[in-house]
């Protein structure tokens, strides 16, 4: 008889490699492990090569980047560029999402959002976001990956 075990889904977090803030990261850490994700925080200022590095060692169902110093949207820009265009698929591939003051106060969010979402984010969650859609989201995107972590005999 073979046994098939379902394994909870993984959420790569992070922000960008200007981004000292933490606490952003720590809320979002406890939403996401409080709906069952297992999180990996890679914590303030990650360069763009180590995001891309960490996505290839361990294959998260989603990566999730949250940027409030304002230049989220410069550096989640370059980051999305630099990660679509991955050699390998299972890299550029991964369902991506980005939120936070991605911009300086004042400038329009809601064209900042439409431009990252041009570049290749998969959603793009403004500062006024309610966590309820972005929970939506995550699940929808993180359900059409793969459920199944091995079978057993
Ligand atoms: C604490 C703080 C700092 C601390 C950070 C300490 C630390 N270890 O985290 C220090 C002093 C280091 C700091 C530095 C700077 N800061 Co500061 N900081 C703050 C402050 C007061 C609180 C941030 C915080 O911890 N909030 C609590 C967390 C839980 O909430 P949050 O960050 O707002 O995140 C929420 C949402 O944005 C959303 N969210 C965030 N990410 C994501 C992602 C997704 C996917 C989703 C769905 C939602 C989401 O969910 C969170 C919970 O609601 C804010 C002002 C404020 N009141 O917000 C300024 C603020 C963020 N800082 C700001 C600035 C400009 C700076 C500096 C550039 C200042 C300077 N000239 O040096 C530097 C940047 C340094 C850098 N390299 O990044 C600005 C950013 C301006 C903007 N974006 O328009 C703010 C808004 C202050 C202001 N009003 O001008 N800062």
């Amino acid at each position: 008889m073979s046994r098939i075990r379902s394994r909870a889904k993984r959420v790569l977090l992070s922000t960008v490699s200007s981004d000292s803030h933490t606490w952003n990261l720590v809320f979002l850490q406890l939403l996401l492990e409080e709906r069952g994700y297992e999180v990996t925080n890679l914590g303030p200022c990650v360069p763009d090569a180590e995001i891309i590095e960490q996505v290839r060692a361990e294959r998260p169902d989603a990566v999730v980047i949250s940027s409030v110093n304002g230049h989220g949207h410069i550096d989640g820009r370059r980051l999305i560029r630099t990660l679509r265009e991955d050699s390998d698929p299972a890299v550029a591939a991964v369902p991506v999402m980005i939120g936070g003051k991605l911009g300086i106060q004042g400038v329009a969010q809601h064209q900042l959002a439409d431009e990252l979402v041009a570049e290749g984010f998969d959603a793009v969650f403004t500062d006024s976001a309610d966590p309820a859609e972005f929970g939506a989201v995550l699940q929808r995107m993180t359900a059409r990956r793969p459920a199944i972590a091995g079978t057993a005999a």
